[in-house]
């Protein structure tokens, strides 16, 4: 038995000596490897946090205390320190644990998160509840330098320094987020002075302040009232104590002597704190630190290699298609800028940005600031198309509504990762984007039923003198060919695939190849389909509905998204206000329920949206026996 399956819970790990703690750190990183390079997951974030965690759990009392890791990726140690190393085969595996941390699956998981930099806001939230409850126990909130590029994480910094409660804020900073970080914060973390160069500094800044008129010397005195209070001016450290926290370190954070001293001295703080911590992402696992990147989040892959298992057969992904229509687009048309918010190879366009550096902007997590910047770029000519997942959208609702909807600023959105996502689970699920993005006044929505029909999508987008929204879907496309030059559709049309008198199908999307696969089906127990694919869920192709609603009285609506404001309430919206009626309808997609972790395919079949789903509701509709 090795020493991390003797760890039953965190409190055993107080137990250990330091020696075996280091001992425990590598048990932690094979099981990690072992498990990851099944399952996949974010292996190379867990790795850079395994001091850390131990650390942390050694110091603090969990549950008690209560520890927030930001995204939750890094927290695959701390899953395996709090009881579920048992379980921990499962991760990110239909009915198992999540990749991220849940307050559902153990009272050690201070909040359930999967979106990054919300750990100071929600730290500073139940500090403050402690606070009211007379409960004195600390609150630790680790955030990553990537993490730390969102508004968010700022707006948490401003008002735990208003506060003053005792937050404990650790950056983990590995100077990458999933790509290398980016932006004058992320230079300025990494700032490091030889002490010569510091003395230099240190001069030079004196004189300066000396010479402002009337204040000049009170700064002075304060800046110099040590060496060290001097250092956090023009250190990492500024920043922090600027926001009113005590600033520590830089230090390294694999070093568990080091990390331990300074939480003890750090717990149970008066006012806001912040440690500065340096890891190496990829920690201890040769591919994952020589590539952090393919390791951030990686599919199953050799151990001994480092190298994936799986098997391509050899259609491109939506995500690759996109990329390379992007650069053949850019080609020919110079006003087209790429805009991405921190997922350049998660969203296909690290080939743009290394031909078109100048019309590629990664802005790092930052969602909002990404549309309102793509809205001033379009103000002034450029042809923005900010490539986001659907999940990540959400958080710029109202920088969609208000910066670019208002004026139709003409801004595409690529939205990747529409619908079911498969292993990220509940936060990752892209099913919300028909229903936040309808609602907005001239937007125009589209979402191919195949990587073709996506190539002509982008062109029709970037054609179009407005704000206009791609959902695609993640995973390989359908493997038909894309043609050499992708016309655009005629905004607003609907494609009728199949025709039948028994039944009308209405699909959007990916839902269209499942309503396909219906139909084969259905005209086997004797029922024939009309197939219409939408293309469009604004502006809805309301004629060509009502003409074959008029006539086709069973309907079946189907759609990869929640049901609530969705494709299938667009469509019955139309249908009543244009009093269509007589039909018997069943509408397939989500429920209202956040949809959990596994394989897409698994998924679809279990929340009944694939076509087996809409043969049953056909039969159904017919009134035939169900098998
Ligand atoms: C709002 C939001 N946008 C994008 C992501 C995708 N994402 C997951 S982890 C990550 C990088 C985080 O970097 P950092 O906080 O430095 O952690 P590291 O992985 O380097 O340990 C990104 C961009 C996300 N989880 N949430």
């Amino acid at each position: 038995m090795n020493l991390l399956e003797q760890i039953k819970t965190s409190k055993d790990i107080k137990q250990l000596s330091r020696k075996e703690l280091k001992i425990l750190a590598k048990d932690i990183r094979e099981r990690i490897i072992e498990v990851v390079s099944k399952n996949g997951g974010h292996l190379a974030s867990s790795l850079g946090a395994v001091e850390l965690t131990l650390a942390i759990h050694y110091v603090f009392d969990l549950p008690k205390d209560t520890l927030i890791w930001d995204v939750g990726h890094q927290s695959y140690a701390h899953k395996l320190i709090t009881g579920r190393n048992d379980i921990f085969d499962s991760l990110r595996q239909y009915k198992g644990i999540s990749g991220f941390t849940k307050i559902k699956e153990s009272p050690c998981d201070g909040f359930t998160v999967g979106h990054s930099s919300t750990s100071i806001s929600a730290g500073l939230g139940i500090c403050y509840a402690k606070y009211l409850n007379k409960d004195n126990s600390d609150v630790i909130s680790v955030i990553g330098d990537g993490s730390l590029t969102a508004g968010l994480a700022y707006e948490g910094l401003n008002q735990t320094g208003d506060l003053k409660r005792n937050l404990i804020v650790i950056l983990n900073d590995n100077d990458m987020s999933i790509s290398p970080n980016v932006g004058a914060l992320s230079s300025f973390l990494s700032r490091t002075f030889s002490s010569k160069s510091l003395q230099s500094m240190r001069n030079q800044f004196g004189v300066f302040l000396k010479s402002l008129p009337k204040i000049g010397d009170d700064i002075y005195n304060i800046a110099k009232r040590s060496e060290e209070s001097f250092k956090t001016f023009i250190t990492p450290g500024m920043l922090f104590e600027a926001f009113d926290f005590d600033y520590f370190g830089p230090i390294d954070g694999h070093n568990l002597d080091h990390l331990i001293d300074i939480l003890k001295n750090i717990r149970n703080p008066k006012d806001p704190v912040l440690l500065h911590v340096t890891t190496v992402k990829g920690k201890g696992y040769e591919p994952a630190e020589k590539n952090p990147i393919y390791f951030h989040g990686v599919g199953s892959f050799a151990v001994d290699t480092g190298k994936s298992k799986k098997i391509s057969n050899g259609i491109p992904t939506y995500t690759q298609v996109f990329g390379s229509q992007m650069v053949k687009l850019a080609k020919t048309n110079e006003k087209i800028v790429a805009v991405t918010a921190a997922m350049p190879e998660g969203t296909g366009l690290i080939e743009f940005s290394q031909l078109y550096p100048d019309r590629f902007f990664d802005v790092g997590i930052a969602e909002q600031h990404a549309v309102t910047f793509s809205a001033g770029l379009s103000s002034k000519g450029l042809k923005p198309v900010v490539a986001i997942y659907s999940t990540f959208l959400q958080r710029a609702f109202d920088q969609i509504l208000h910066d670019v909807c208002i004026d139709a600023h003409p801004v595409v959105f690529a939205i990747d990762r529409g619908g079911i996502v498969g292993e990220d689970g509940q936060t990752h699920q892209g099913l919300f984007d028909f229903s936040y993005l309808r609602c907005m006044p001239n937007m125009t929505i589209m979402a191919p039923k195949d990587e073709r029909e996506l190539a002509r999508m982008l062109v029709t987008a970037v054609n179009h003198d407005g704000p206009v929204a791609i959902r695609y879907p993640r995973g390989t496309g359908v493997g038909v060919r894309i043609d050499d030059h992708p016309q655009p559709l005629e905004i607003g049309k609907a494609q009728v695939m199949n025709k039948g008198d028994d039944l009308l199908i209405i699909a959007i999307g990916k839902s269209v190849c499942e309503a396909l696969k219906a139909n084969k089906l259905l005209k086997d127990r004797g029922i024939s389909a009309t197939i219409i694919n939408a293309r469009f869920v604004k502006p809805l192709d309301g004629d060509l509905i009502i003409e074959y609603a008029l006539k086709i009285k069973k309907i079946i609506i189907v759609e990869e998204h929640v049901l609530d404001g969705g494709f299938g309430s667009a469509v019955l919206e139309m249908l009543a206000d244009n009093s269509v009626t007589g039909f018997s309808m069943k509408r397939i997609g989500i429920k209202n329920r956040f949809v959990e972790h596994g394989p897409q395919d698994v998924l679809r079949q279990d929340y009944k949206i694939d076509s087996a789903a809409i043969v049953k509701a056909a039969l159904k509709l017919h009134g035939k026996k169900i098998e």
